[in-house]
């Protein structure tokens, strides 16, 4: 007996602690009982102007398009809308049950920017883009663009 009232009393614990994120709908807990914000049937991410295969000189610009979903600055809670993330020779997403850490790779444009100048060293870089929501988790499904895969010169050809 005593083993199961204290097996209940821990449950009790757990659910208390556990309830608030799993029915809120939001909230800024980044812990495991996060709540991902849904995206649009067709919502879509992707580069304007840049595909697979291409050669740019460094540096260049690097424009964001999003389909079926809003642009809206980190922090601003709206259905359907969140902020673009520039990922840069990352083999693996991180996490998407979490919001996405931000580094050198892993660039937030947390302002709704569209584009951007990237300076990257010559040779091969992949870049890929992944949508977020104000607490920059990813939609569920995630919103993200195919990893390209470019060519990066010191200068411009002639
Ligand atoms: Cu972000």
């Amino acid at each position: 007996m005593h083993v199961s009232r204290l097996g209940a009393a821990s449950l009790a614990l757990i659910m208390a602690f556990c309830a608030p994120n799993l029915f809120a709908g939001g909230g800024d807990d980044a812990g495991s009982g996060i709540t991902r914000s849904p995206s649009p049937h067709g919502a879509a991410v992707g580069f304007d102007g840049l595909a697979n295969g291409d050669t740019v000189a460094t540096p260049f610009t690097v424009h964001f398009r999003v389909e079926g979903m809003d642009i809206a600055p980190a922090g601003t809670e709206q259905a359907n809308s969140g902020h673009h993330h520039l990922l840069i020779d990352m083999d693996e997403l991180p996490d998407p049950n979490l919001p996405l850490p931000a580094s050198e790779q892993l660039i937030h444009f947390g302002g709704g920017q569209t584009e951007t100048e990237l300076t990257l060293p010559a040779g091969e870089h992949t870049l890929q883009l992944v949508f977020a929501d104000h607490r920059h988790v990813p939609h569920d499904p995630i919103v993200k663009s195919d990893r390209i895969t470019i060519t990066v010169t010191s200068s411009a050809a002639p």
